[in-house]
């Protein structure tokens, strides 16, 4: 019998390039762990992504990735989902990424329900391109980039992705890798669409969030299946409040059709001119 796969075998050969200290290390050791915990075969794990420090994750795992173009990481995750049921997918990325390019996608990903893990590394800015305020970011971050801040109030993801559907709702912190990979792991074996908020700071435009680690409240959500309980639940949160807020159980979408009519080639011959 052979020996059971450790999360290093997970890992690709490819060193990331993220900055030192970069919440994102601890994102990719959670994911590999939650892939060993689970027993799950490398080459039935497809990581989908599209552009951004976090977006880079795919390469660093030794399972199938695409990394694909900015925003549209959910849409490719879906596609490959409903042609490839037999696969695991987890679509990853950053609050940039996922809430503004791809905001939309969020909002229809939540309501669709396909069986797949959404793991959004939010570290309120766009690291990638040196540090512009996203979506996330509080209204008072004053940078050269946004002096004196934007004055916009922040984009809440976990509300919006119960109100739009998901079902399961968590949040993690990259500074735990071992909590962080166990809710990756729930997230994975809950049928439907799970999302899971990861408070991964970015220490280069960011330094102030390593302090995030002394905000931080483990366990702080207790899950439950009531959508309107886990919905009071949000209005009292610090935005560091950790765990399982919300695993439903409304069934994942199944595509309609005969199994035969979603073939690749079945598809691509309905484009054929
Ligand atoms: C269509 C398109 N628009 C804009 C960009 C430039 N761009 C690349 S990454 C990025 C934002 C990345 O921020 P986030 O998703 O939060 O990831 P992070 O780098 O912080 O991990 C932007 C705007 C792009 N690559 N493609
Ligand atoms: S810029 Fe920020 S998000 Fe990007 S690798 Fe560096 S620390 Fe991480």
């Amino acid at each position: 019998m052979n020996a059971p796969l450790t999360h290093t075998d997970y890992k690709s050969d490819v060193k990331p390039v993220w900055c030192p200290g970069c919440g994102d290390f601890g994102v990719v050791n959670a994911l590999t762990k939650a892939f060993a915990k689970l027993e799950l075969a490398p080459e039935s794990v497809a990581v989908v992504s599209g552009i951004g420090c976090s977006s880079r994750i795919p390469a660093y795992t030794s399972c199938y990735g695409f990394h694909g173009v900015h925003g549209r990481a959910l849409a490719a995750g879906t596609g490959l989902k409903v042609a490839r049921p037999d696969l695991t997918v987890v679509v990853t990325g950053g609050d940039g990424d996922g809430y503004s390019i791809g905001g939309n996608h969020f909002l229809h990903a939540c309501r669709r329900n396909v069986d797949l893990t959404y793991v959004v590394m939010d570290n309120r800015v766009y690291g990638m391109t040196k540090g512009q305020p996203s979506p996330t970011t509080e209204p008072d971050w004053d940078s050269k980039l946004s002096p004196e801040g934007t004055g916009l109030r922040e984009f809440l993801p976990m509300v919006v992705a119960l109100s739009s559907g998901a079902n399961f709702v968590a949040r993690a912190f990259s500074g735990d890798p071992n909590g962080l990979a166990d809710v990756i792991a729930q997230a994975i074996r809950h049928p439907g669409f799970s999302f899971v908020e990861v408070l991964s700071p970015c220490v280069t435009f960011r330094p102030e969030q390593k302090d995030w680690k002394k905000l931080v409240r483990h366990d702080a959500f207790r899950p439950t299946g009531d959508l309107a309980r886990a919905a009071r639940r949000m209005l009292r949160d610090s935005g560091f409040d950790l765990g399982v807020l919300y695993a439903g159980s409304r069934p994942a979408y199944r595509p309609r059709g005969r199994r035969d009519q979603l073939e690749p080639q079945a598809l691509e011959a309905g484009f054929e001119l």
